[in-house]
Order: structure tokens, then C-alpha cells, then sequence
């Protein structure tokens, strides 16, 4: 028999570190725009007893004996995405987003092919061509970007470098941009140049889950997703697609790009899927969006500028040049999280600073949403990041921003006092 203890009773100092964790989510407030709080039905899934099968392969075509149950929690997780997403074909075994990137690029291209995306700096994601990553190594990856004067993307230099490129595929999505995306416009320019059109939607499948934001399956052939973060799953990717891609990307996945799926993953993934179906769920992505947008009202009246001017989605961007020509993204980062707000530095369009040090930071809402903020508790958030930022030299002022976290903290917990793993 395995040994039955708890991991406080066999590890205490992992069970340490743990109860660490789970004191810091709850005690400061989350703003981190690719994270949630994952439900505790969630976290059960996934930390399950498929933690233990291995199934190389797909339900009813598997490389190993014993997978009766596995089959079923698979297509749950499949049968689920594809009527949540209105797609065709669903593949969950992606162990995250990059690499569901990574077999989707490699089910329908070859290395060395023309691809478009929009540019690491500009808000795109890494894995949309930047040279640090393999698919500015293995592919030929020309970016697009915003236009300097509208800071939304600059569509007639998509249209034009794709008319003169002929790319074999235009990547649509980011990690850092938070205007609509417009899929038509990216569609027909695809169809000009017989490109394929694979929206990457990691950052925003929970808004579309939650019918606040279009389904890019309506114009995409490809869509991959990570289930982790607005979507509040567990940790990974996913792949939707048009039926006619369905073999070449379960191929890519595996054998192509990965071995056994996590199959305890996959049932955390189907649980969330399960809980995007509700009322509430759709309820929670509305209030995303519009929590988002109090907040970058609440910043901009405070004379912190919105790159992009707003937000339509879950996240901005913030320049800080705004408030102050000195203050850099990484010392802002980390005043604010002195004081328990955290979030992360990132670098707006065309940024003088290193991606290291930055002059813009990004929020999101996800998390706070959960906890059931609401459009005044943002207003709060808001002007507490205003007095950090203007008077971080003050230590009574930090005093009091702390204080005021706290009480916005002990409002609204992520979970019940009770919830495991808590003390
Ligand atoms: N780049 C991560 C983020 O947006 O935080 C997601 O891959």
C-alpha cells in the first residue's frame, strides 16, 4: 500500500511551503492577468488518481492496457470543449500553451515556413515568433503590430506585408493587448493570400467560454487555448479546430511533440469545462470585463495612461512615463507588491527599457473577479495603485495602502477559511 500520510505528516517542509503559498494568494491581492483561483472541485480533479495512468494515444486507440476510465474522462473533456467552443474537433492533451502552439504550427507547416504574428513587444506572446523561442528558430516569423497614433493593430501593414509575403499562416492573439480582435478583417486577408488563420487565445478562451468575447472558432481554422487562466482550469492546453486538421493535430500532439497525456489534468480540465456551461460562469465573465474597465477608468482619471486608451478583454496595459518619466515597471512591480498588490511588469510598445526592466505594467481582473469584486471594489484598487505609485517614497502612505489591501483582502477571499491546504 502507498503510504497513507498527509504531506504535512511525511513532508512538512513541502506541506511548509504549501500553507506559504496559500497565505500569500490570500493575503494580497492578484492581479496577475494569466492567473485565477481554481475551483476546489478543480484541484481535486487534478490532483486525482489519474495522476497515476499512462495512456499514450487517443480514447479507443491507446498503447497500453487499463484505460477504460481514461477513455471516458478524455472524451468528457473532448465532447465538452467542442460543444462549449462550438468546434469541430478538440485535442486536451496539450501540456500548455506554448506547446500546444508548438504541434499546431508543426501539424499544418514545415520548418522554415512564413508565418505572421504580432510582435513580443507590441503584446504578443513568445511563442508567436520571438527569436528566444522555437518558433523564431524554426519558422520564418514576420511581425505585425499597433499602430503608433490608434495603439490598436495596425491591420493595412497585416494586409500589406501578407500580400507581399505570401505567409502559410497569420497568427492572431496576444499576451499583452487589450482591444477586440478583429477576425473578420485577419479572415480575409487570410483567404486573399491562402493562408491559414490559427487564433491563439490562451489569454481570452475563458471570455469567449463565458460568451463575453466572440468564439474565434466562428473564423479560425485553428484555435489553441491554454485552460488556466480567465477559464479558471487546471494547469494546460488545448487545441480546437476545423475537422479537416483533426488527424494532422492529434498527430502532432502526440506522437509528434509530447508521450502520455496528464490525465489528471485532463479531468481538471473537464470539471472547468463543465462549470463554463453555468449561468454563473457567463455571469463571471461579463463582470471580468467589466471590472477591467472601472479599473483602467479608475487609473486613467488618476492620470495613468491606458495604452490602447482602454480595454475591452481582462487586462491593460499601463504606462507609467505617464505618472513619472523615472519609475520603471520593475521598481513599480515591486513597491506594489511590497504593499499586496501583485501584478507584473511588462513592456509596452516600443519600450526604451529592457524587457527586464520595462516602463509598463500589466493587470488583469480574473482573479479579483472570483473573489467577488465588483465595480467598486475596483474604484478602491484603483485609487490604492494611484497613492503607491505617486507617493512610494512615503512610508505612511504605504502603511495605509497595506492597510487598505487587507481590508479588501479579508472582504473578499479567494476561498472558504476552511478550504484544504489552509491554516
Ligand atoms: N506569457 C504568459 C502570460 O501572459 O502571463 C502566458 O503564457
Amino acid at each position: 500500500m502507498t503510504d497513507p500520510r498527509s504531506v504535512s505528516e511525511v513532508d512538512p517542509t513541502v506541506a511548509d511551503l504549501i500553507v506559504a503559498e496559500s497565505n500569500r494568494q490570500r493575503q494580497g491581492i492578484q492581479l496577475i492577468a494569466s492567473e485565477n483561483f481554481a475551483s476546489r472541485a478543480v484541484m481535486e480533479a487534478s490532483g486525482s488518481v489519474f495522476t497515476n495512468k499512462y495512456a499514450e494515444g487517443y480514447p479507443g486507440r491507446r498503447y497500453y492496457e487499463g484505460c477504460q476510465v481514461t477513455d471516458q474522462i478524455e472524451q468528457l473533456a473532448i465532447d465538452r470543449a467542442k460543444e462549449l467552443f462550438s468546434a469541430e474537433h478538440a485535442n486536451v492533451q496539450p501540456h500548455s500553451g506554448s506547446q500546444a502552439n508548438m504541434a499546431a504550427y508543426f501539424a499544418v507547416l514545415e520548418a522554415g515556413d512564413t508565418i505572421m504574428g504580432m510582435s513580443l513587444d507590441h503584446g504578443g506572446h513568445l511563442t508567436h515568433g520571438s527569436h528566444v523561442s522555437f518558433s523564431g528558430t524554426l519558422f520564418n516569423f514576420l511581425s505585425y503590430g499597433l499602430d503608433p497614433e490608434t495603439e490598436t493593430i495596425d491591420m493595412d501593414h497585416v494586409r500589406q506585408q501578407a500580400r507581399e509575403h505570401s505567409p502559410k499562416m497569420i497568427v492572431v492573439g496576444y499576451s499583452a493587448y487589450s482591444r477586440h480582435l478583429d477576425y473578420a478583417a485577419f479572415r480575409e486577408i487570410a483567404d486573399e493570400v491562402g493562408a491559414l488563420m490559427l487564433v491563439d487565445a490562451a489569454h481570452f478562451i475563458g471570455l469567449v467560454a463565458g460568451k463575453a468575447l466572440p468564439n474565434p472558432m466562428d473564423f479560425a481554422d485553428i484555435v489553441t487555448a491554454t485552460t488556466h487562466k480567465a477559464l479558471r482550469g487546471s494547469r494546460g492546453g488545448l487545441i480546437l479546430s476545423r475537422e479537416e486538421y483533426a488527424k494532422a493535430i492529434d498527430k502532432a500532439v502526440f506522437p509528434g511533440y509530447q508521450g502520455g497525456a496528464i490525465f489528471s489534468q485532463i479531468a481538471g480540465k473537464a470539471v472547468a469545462f463543465g462549470e463554463c456551461m453555468t449561468p454563473e460562469y457567463q455571469e463571471y465573465a461579463a463582470q471580468i470585463i467589466a471590472n477591467a474597465q472601472t479599473l483602467a477608468g479608475t487609473l486613467q482619471a488618476g492620470g495613468l495612461r491606458v495604452v490602447s486608451g482602454g480595454t475591452d478583454n481582462h487586462l491593460m496595459l499601463l504606462d507609467l512615463r505617464s505618472l513619472d518619466e523615472e519609475l520603471t515597471g520593475k521598481e513599480a512591480a515591486v513597491i506594489l507588491d511590497e504593499v499586496g498588490i501583485t501584478l507584473n511588469r511588462n513592456a509596452i510598445p516600443n519600450d526604451p527599457r529592457s524587457p527586464f526592466v520595462t516602463s509598463g505594467l500589466r493587470i488583469g481582473t480574473p482573479s479579483v473577479t472570483t473573489c467577488g469584486m465588483r465595480e467598486g471594489e475596483m474604484e478602491r484598487l484603483g485609487e490604492l495603485i494611484l497613492r503607491t505609485l505617486t507617493q512610494r517614497d512615503e512610508a505612511a502612505v504605504l502603511k495605509e495602502v497595506a492597510d487598505g489591501v487587507a481590508e479588501l483582502v479579508a472582504a473578499f477571499p479567494p476561498y472558504p477559511a476552511d478550504f484544504p491546504g489552509h491554516v
